[in-house]
């Protein structure tokens, strides 16, 4: 009884007191900056209004079988990163529902893609199939750099799908034209891609697509496992491991291999990530040295220390010279053979 009188008091004496004197201040440092940021590589401010209209809009009914947490789509594969970030693999998600979900949201995908000296003749192939396959039904904005615009085939577009032509220089190396798409990239992002799309992918040109790639891609910064190394242990990996190259990644470091052919996410995203990478690949050029995979190799290092937020599998980039494992149930995409000697020289 005398505790809780005690008690008591004790509460009314610090009401007196606090009423008093104010509720004790803790101090806090005045705004430091946690870390620095480059202002001139990394930060991007894009014009943006927060729009605080909220219309509903009523979806249609939908049936679909019910999801159980004790009952996983798939358990032949990894369906999730250490940090939480999903792999897609056909069989885990539902297109109807995702694509139900995305409408709503009315998103531009930028699709920035090179056809430089003989990779012309890929243009037909990659925009016929991509028209059919990449991102069926939603918007998407073909950015399309070539050295030769009077050979692009004129082709009939889906009414979402748009095709720009932009010219570009060609480079005497065969290392610079693909070491030049980050440069090309960031400095389009920053004059124009982002106030004219939300997402935006970089791919290969010497692709085609057989098979739906949709609304699943869409992250704020997506990379493709590929699929020459997607079971190799990290130490067999193609990484960079010469430390003179700023491309390096230490040995015993490492989590996917990813492909250049196909990477993207948010236009902010793309836009740190290819100007990291190029800063790296100028770097390495002032000393001398060229990373391994070229770059890959500065794709792989960023991507190792700037985790996506979502991995493609190998279905979606999967190269025609390998034999499929049954893991890989569908190929989306796929390189299409080239003779290497006739094409790049
Ligand atoms: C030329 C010679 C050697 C390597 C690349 C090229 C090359 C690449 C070219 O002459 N023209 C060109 O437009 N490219 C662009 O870079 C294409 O978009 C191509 O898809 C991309 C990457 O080069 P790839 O596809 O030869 O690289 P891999 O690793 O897929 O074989
Ligand atoms: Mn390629």
């Amino acid at each position: 009884m005398d505790i809780r009188k005690e008690h008591i008091l004790v509460v009314i004496l610090m009401a007196g007191i606090i009423g008093f004197f104010g509720i004790p201040h803790i101090s806090q440092p005045s705004c430091q900056p946690v870390r620095q940021v480059d202002l001139d590589e990394t930060f991007l401010v894009l014009p943006r209004e927060t729009d605080l209209n909220v219309t509903f809009s009523v979806l249609p009914r939908m049936s679909y079988p019910q999801p159980f947490l004790d009952k996983p789509r798939r358990t032949d594969v990894l369906l999730m990163s250490p940090w939480l970030a999903p792999i897609v693999w056909e069989g885990t998600f539902n297109r109807d529902i995702l694509n139900a979900q995305y409408r709503q949201k009315n998103v531009i995908v930028g699709v920035a893609t090179f056809a430089v000296k003989k990779y012309v003749r890929f243009i037909e192939g990659f925009l016929g199939s991509a028209n059919k396959f990449f991102l069926s039904g939603h918007r998407v904005n073909f950015y399309l750099f070539t050295d030769h615009p009077e050979k692009v085939p004129s082709m009939k577009l889906a009414p979402e799908k748009r095709l720009f032509i932009i010219p570009v220089q060609n480079y005497s190396r065969w290392q610079d034209i693909s070491m030049n798409r980050m440069d090309i990239i960031s400095s389009h992002i920053r004059s124009r891609w982002r106030y004219e799309v939300d997402y935006l992918y970089s791919m290969d040109i010497d692709v085609q697509m057989f098979e739906h790639i949709g609304v699943e891609i869409i992250d704020t910064l997506v990379g493709t496992i590929s699929s020459w190394q997607y079971t190799k242990p990290r130490d067999s990996n193609s990484y960079e491991r010469r430390p003179e190259s700023r491309a390096a990644i230490p040995s015993g470091e490492g989590d996917f291999y990813y492909a250049a052919s196909f990477y993207g996410g948010s236009v902010s995203e793309v836009y740190r990530l290819t100007t990291a990478c190029f800063k790296g690949v100028t770097e390495d050029r002032a000393n001398g040295i060229e990373a391994k995979w070229h770059e890959e190799s500065h794709l792989n290092k960023y991507l190792l220390y700037h985790k996506p937020t979502r991995l493609l599998s190998p279905e979606y980039y999967w190269d025609e010279e390998l034999s499929r494992p049954r893991i890989v149930r569908v190929k989306r995409l796929s390189s299409v053979r080239k003779d290497l000697k006739e094409v790049r020289f």
